[in-house]
């Protein structure tokens, strides 16, 4: 063995849970954990820096083609207590940072598992490392810009380390002069980090439940502005094959609505095992098909163009009743149970339509009362070993997909969750009329109803 690679099997097997890992497995095999595994740890900590060059050679030997690239990889996370419709938002703008990259370099965007998620509180259940090919279509994701799961990362860069984090800022003089300006900067962490330096002089901290992750540096930027404010940065000022960008949610929209944003918004396709859930789900209790509701569906998202008003939909009016965090602070915008049933009750009546689909994230007291009052809805609940297999992820994805097939839909005011839902019924080709809605306050004055953006193809 070449000394460069068993300096860094020693490395590897220093650290815990790597032995899992089959790369390890297949690089290392017969060396032989002798004395100079702890002199090269010991290098290693001195000098961590070394660990590119090393990274870049494993790459070289498992995967050729990929090395022979000079491959670069883009990893990022978000706030902790963001919720799952916000993180996909976040997804957007990173793969449009990766396709202002890719002008000049190889770079791939690695896609976070999901996991923790503050909403996702279904216990007994592990909703951890959950690969993002659990929820999306990763073949379309693919047709927009270069994507690979996290694990693939790690078996493909040679081992569980990230070479650079950046800690993504704002000012901590805020905007000066009350002016705004685009800019970056390596700045002073503002906030404490959130990774720890262990014994060997790796950053430990939340890697998506990854335990035998680590972070070779981590600094912090502050950055003010779009996305692809970045990249010069990236491309010029950082040397490391690998980057995450931490609190990736700093930076904003390269053009929002544009037609990046609704290319790559597109190219988010559902899971085809959740599509056909939700799918079946509308045949069987809500009279409800892509072909009689004139809602054709191509798998292949860059020839999907429905032309707009060209959808029907199901015989059912859809509801997304955003409950817990957006009424424990009794927001003025957002309905008491008795107000949304009364406008439901309302809009069945003015639609003739006799069914309604309702997805809320109401408390099991909050349930109750709804059914008490609005017996006839319908709702997707799956059984104990159906949660399991899709997870809070999955079953809040059906419930979109299911809002976003019916004749009209009402959603709840600025929650993310319904306006995934509008932008889904604006892929399959809805009358605007029928999307942009959503519930008022009971004692709200001016009840402002949503922007329609269009897709811009
Ligand atoms: N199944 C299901 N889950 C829901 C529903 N509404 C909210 N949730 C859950 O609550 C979470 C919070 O809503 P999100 O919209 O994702 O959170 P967010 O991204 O911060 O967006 P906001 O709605 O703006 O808070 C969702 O990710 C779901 O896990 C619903 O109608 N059905
Ligand atoms: C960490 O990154 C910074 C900024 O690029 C660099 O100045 C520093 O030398 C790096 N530290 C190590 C230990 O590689
Ligand atoms: C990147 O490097 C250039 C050239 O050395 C320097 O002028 C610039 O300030 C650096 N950018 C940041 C954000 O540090
Ligand atoms: C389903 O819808 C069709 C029209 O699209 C209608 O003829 C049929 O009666 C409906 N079936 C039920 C069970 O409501």
């Amino acid at each position: 063995m070449a000394d460069a690679e068993r300096f860094c099997c020693a490395l590897l097997r220093r650290i815990a849970g790597c032995f899992s890992l089959i790369l390890v497995a297949s690089v290392c095999t017969g060396s032989s954990s002798s004395s100079s595994s702890s002199a090269a740890a010991a290098a290693a900590a001195q000098d961590v820096s070394d660990y590119g060059a090393f990274s870049a050679g494993q790459a070289a030997r498992v995967t050729p083609a990929t090395a022979a690239r000079d491959v670069r990889y883009l990893l990022y996370d978000v706030n902790p207590p963001e919720g799952f419709n916000l993180r996909r938002d976040v997804y957007i703008r990173m793969a449009s940072l990766v396709k202002t990259l890719r002008q000049r370099g190889d770079w791939v965007l690695v896609l976070p598992p999901w996991g923790r998620l503050y909403h996702w509180q279904s216990p007994e259940i592990d909703q951890e490392r959950i690969p993002w090919g659990e929820f999306f279509s990763i073949t379309s994701l693919q047709a927009n810009v270069p994507v690979m799961e996290y694990e693939e990362f790690i078996a493909e860069s040679g081992g569980p380390f990230i070479d650079h984090i950046l800690v993504l800022q704002s000012y901590a003089e805020g905007w000066t002069e009350g002016k705004w300006e685009e800019k970056v900067d390596v700045r002073p962490c503002i906030e404490k980090l959130a990774y720890t330096k262990d014994k060997q002089g790796y950053y430990r901290g939340w890697f998506w439940g990854y335990e035998e992750t680590r972070g070779v540096n981590v600094t912090c930027l502050s950055a003010q502005g779009h996305a692809s404010i970045l990249a010069p940065y990236l491309q010029d000022n950082i040397t490391a094959t690998s980057v995450m960008l931490d609190r990736a949610e700093t930076v904003l929209h390269d053009h929002y609505a544009g037609k990046d944003y609704w290319d790559t918004r597109r190219s988010m396709v559902f899971a085809k095992h959740l599509r056909i859930i939700g799918d079946e789900f509308r045949a069987k209790y809500l009279n409800s098909t892509d072909e009689k509701d004139l809602t054709p569906y191509q798998e292949d998202w860059t020839r999907m163009k429905a032309k707009p008003g060209s959808a029907w939909g199901g015989p059912y009016v859809g509801v997304h009743l955003r409950r817990k965090d957006f009424i424990w602070g009794h927001r003025e915008d957002v309905p008491s149970l008795k107000g949304a049933v009364k406008k439901i009750r309302s809009l069945l009546k003015k639609l003739k339509l006799e069914r309604v689909f309702v997805a809320t994230d109401a408390d099991e007291e909050e349930l109750k009362k709804l059914k008490k009052m609005l017996p006839e809805m319908v709702r997707f609940e799956p059984s104990q070993e159906n949660l399991e297999l899709l997870r809070d992820g999955g079953v809040a994805i059906i419930d979109q997909c299911i809002c976003a097939h019916a004749r009209y839909f009402i959603g709840t005011s600025v929650s993310t969750f319904s306006f995934r839902i509008h932008e889904e019924r604006e892929i399959l080709g809805f009358d605007p009329k029928t999307t942009y809605n959503r519930f008022c306050g009971d004692s709200e004055k001016e009840c402002e109803q949503p922007t329609h953006w269009k897709i811009v193809y």
